[in-house]
């Protein structure tokens, strides 16, 4: 057995028929079975076995009753049960084409990557299917903010929220991956570098049946980004906090020595503005160092994105206590919280961001040179 494909269903009885009948007329040629593992309380297995009495290829379903970790555990139970190691996981609704799997099953025997994705942001890929204006917006910022809290490790991938993709199952560490949601393609890429490499596919519409998505499901998801990379962002936030209470006690000693308001809120903003940036070198950001651009180029971004914000903050809160009947403290406070992500996304993609690949410099030739040959090991 080449390949299994992997179809974490819940409550698909009528796309089942449709979907073997396109995986099979796909994967023509490679050796390759059908795996669903199913957490229906529909007839969705019956169905199953149904369809597979007369399919071209074997197919069979492991159904659950626990419903243990949700979509993503039963990717994981999949992979375990998996007849061949070259696993593709593709959903049960046909929103992702099988038609693809063939190019997939290419790109991954190339053997320059771990991961294959079909994505919906890679260049010539698109969103269609999501339902409506809400889910592409939701789609588009939980991806952009997934990208900024894992920039190196997510660094080539467009689409790490998709549910379409190929993996030698060997190269997941099960012990360590914790299924909490549903977005288990994250979970395996947040643990160490894998070399990814993309197709793009075009997202189709649900062919039948009923969608699971519910806000429910996106704040489980954000439980699972948060415990992803609790660290980094929850560290930023206590620096930031830090910051606003310094800022208050500047503010607080400056007019005791009777420094005029105004200043003294300026001399505030920017004595904290750069204390917090010496915080986040310190304790945040320090393993992304090496690879950004220097630190007066990291500094001047930092510097004038938080002048920026506070210079389009100030007039936003004024303008909610007039117009919105908020008061001053929930206006503050909403605007704080949203700037925090903002500035966090950026500090991550912005002045954290990896140098360009460019050839480097003479100098830092010789200098990884003599370092290759001091690490070498010795030829006696
Ligand atoms: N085994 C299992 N499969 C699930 C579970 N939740 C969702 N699925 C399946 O995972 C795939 C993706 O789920 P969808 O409900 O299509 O999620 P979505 O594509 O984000 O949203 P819609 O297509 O709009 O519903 C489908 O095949 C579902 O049947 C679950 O708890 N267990
Ligand atoms: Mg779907």
């Amino acid at each position: 057995m080449q390949l299994t494909v992997i179809v974490p269903t819940f409550n698909e009885a009528p796309n089942v028929a449709e979907l073997v009948r396109r995986v099979c007329a796909s994967v023509a040629g490679i050796d390759a079975e059908i795996l669903f593992v199913d957490d229906s309380t529909d007839a969705t297995p019956a169905v199953i076995r149904e369809v597979a009495a007369s399919a071209p290829l074997p197919v069979r379903v492991i159904h659950r009753e626990s419903r243990e970790g949700g979509l993503g555990g039963a990717v994981l139970e999949g992979f375990v049960q998996a007849q061949a190691d070259i696993c593709v996981v593709i959903d049960g609704d046909l929103q992702h084409p099988p038609e693809k799997i063939p190019e997939m099953w290419e790109r991954f025997g190339v053997g320059d990557a771990e991961i294959v994705i079909a994505s919906r942001y890679a260049g010539g890929g698109t969103s269609h299917g999501l339902a409506d204006r809400t889910r592409v917006l939701v789609s588009k910022v939980s991806t952009a903010v997934t990208k900024a809290m894992f920039p190196v490790r997510l660094h080539d991938v467009t689409d790490p929220m998709t549910g379409y993709f190929m993996i030698d199952r060997r190269s997941v560490d099960y012990a360590i991956l914790k299924p909490r949601g549903f977005k288990i393609l994250l979970e395996i890429l947040a643990r160490r570098n894998f070399t990814v490499a993309e197709v793009p596919f075009d997202f189709d519409r649900r062919h039948a049946g009923e969608s699971k998505a519910s806000l429910r499901q996106g704040v489980h998801f954000l439980a699972q980004l948060t415990a992803l990379r609790f660290g980094k962002m929850s560290l930023f936030a206590v620096i930031g906090a830090l910051g606003a209470v310094a800022n208050i006690a500047i503010v607080w000693a400056l007019t005791q020595l009777q420094v005029d308001y105004l200043w003294a809120a300026i001399i505030a903003a920017e004595t904290t503005i750069i204390g917090n940036f010496l915080l986040q070198e310190r304790f945040v950001f320090h393993d992304m160092r090496g690879e950004a651009s220097a630190v007066w180029v990291r500094f001047a971004k930092s510097f004038s994105f938080n002048n920026a914000e506070a210079l389009v903050r100030i007039p936003i809160v004024a303008l909610m206590v007039e117009s919105g009947h908020v008061s001053v403290v929930i206006a503050t406070a909403i605007t704080l919280v949203f700037a925090f992500i903002v500035r966090f996304v950026f500090h991550s993609l912005v002045v954290y961001a990896p140098r360009k690949q460019g050839s480097p410099s003479r100098a830092r030739q010789l200098v990884d040179e003599i370092d290759d040959q001091v690490m070498s090991p010795g030829e006696l």
